[in-house]
């Protein structure tokens, strides 16, 4: 989807006041583990430098567009990183047809930890790169794939020491890290036939419909797209606050309560065709949406060129991954 169709969607960016609230439940969860009223729970420190080594290790490969040799190796590597963080491997394999009728080899990562705990989070960003350059300035850049260190390289390597961290130090509840192909193969802005939201997230689509795990369920999921640019601005999202606003105000807090509110901002924003949806509308986990943009898109560098590490910036990872660490380490059975 393009922005004007995000900008339709609503009034953007209403403010709203910080609502805060009290952690109620973990009180209770306290009495039943320890006999003194504090809770102590120690939340491992998020290595920035760590998680842009693992996006700088797929920019390597070149764009990772579907069915090249760079998605391939791309895809073997993250396969690999996975299992040494000692994650529960699950490979899912499909052919999915694009908007173009192209037939496109896709695999769907997850990584479980803790695979035994019916408590259950799921963690997702794509790892797919999108085969057009369509908002590049130059015109003769529009058919060139997207390099796509921001997008979506980034919330993969936050991931990546997520699962880095989580291999050192057990979370209470089950993590599922998912990594979902073929996101980006939405319909390009010079494609001049009729243009459907259903040719992006393709892989989401695939996984929604077929987790996994027979009957998969997770209390909630959390999606990462595009989390790397310096001075980044992470919206309230419209879905998320639809199908899922407890787990933005959990995860906002945790930010605001960590200094990252100038990231997480509290403002709400427009609604985003994005890997969540099939999540929330399919399978019917609350799945929010931690995505860069304000009023003027996705930034100058979305699907152009320019997507490169030139705009990868460590204090953005930093404010991200350790948001994230706060949240699945608090969160109790
Ligand atoms: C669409 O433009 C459909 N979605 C915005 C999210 C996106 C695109 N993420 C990566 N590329
Ligand atoms: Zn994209």
């Amino acid at each position: 989807m393009n922005f004007s169709r995000i900008a339709s969607v609503g009034i953007f960016f209403s403010f709203f006041s910080l609502i805060q609230f009290s952690c109620t439940p973990q009180k209770k969860e306290l009495k039943e583990k320890t006999t003194t009223d504090s809770l102590v729970i120690s939340i491992p420190t998020f290595n920035a430098d760590s998680a842009y080594e693992y996006i700088q290790a797929q920019v390597d490969f070149g764009p990772r567009t579907p069915n090249s040799k760079a998605h391939k190796k791309c895809g073997d590597y993250l396969l690999k990183e996975m299992t040494r963080f000692g994650g529960q491997i699950t490979v899912q394999k499909a052919d999915l047809i694009g908007w173009d009728g192209t037939t496109l080899k896709a695999r769907n990562i997850i990584a479980s930890f803790n695979p035994e705990k019916t408590t259950r989070i799921l963690l997702l960003a794509h790892w797919d790169c999108r085969p057009w350059s369509d908002h590049d300035p130059n015109p003769a850049n529009h058919k060139k794939p997207v390099l796509g260190a921001n997008d979506a390289a980034s919330g993969v390597g936050v991931l990546m020491e997520i699962a880095r961290q989580l291999q050192a130090q057990k979370t209470t509840v089950g993590i599922d890290i998912l990594f979902v192909d073929m996101e980006d193969y939405g319909e390009p802005e010079w494609y001049e036939g009729e243009k459907t939201e259903k040719s992006w997230c393709l892989g989401s689509q695939y996984w929604a419909k077929n987790p996994h795990v027979p009957g998969y369920r997770a209390r909630y999921g959390i999606l990462l797209d595009m989390v790397g640019v310096p001075n980044a601005t992470f919206p309230k999202e419209q879905h998320s606050m639809y199908y899922a606003p407890h787990v933005v105000e959990k995860v906002w807090n945790e930010a605001t309560a960590n200094g990252f509110d100038t990231y997480f901002v509290n403002k709400q924003g427009g609604a985003i065709t994005d890997d969540h949806l099939p999540i929330n509308q399919i399978i019917g986990i609350p799945t929010i949406d931690i995505i860069h943009y304000d009023e003027n898109g996705f930034g100058d560098f979305w699907h152009t060129q320019n997507d490169t590490m030139e705009n990868i910036d460590k204090t953005t990872l930093k404010a991200v991954g350790q948001t994230l660490l706060g949240v699945i380490y608090k969160e109790r059975e």
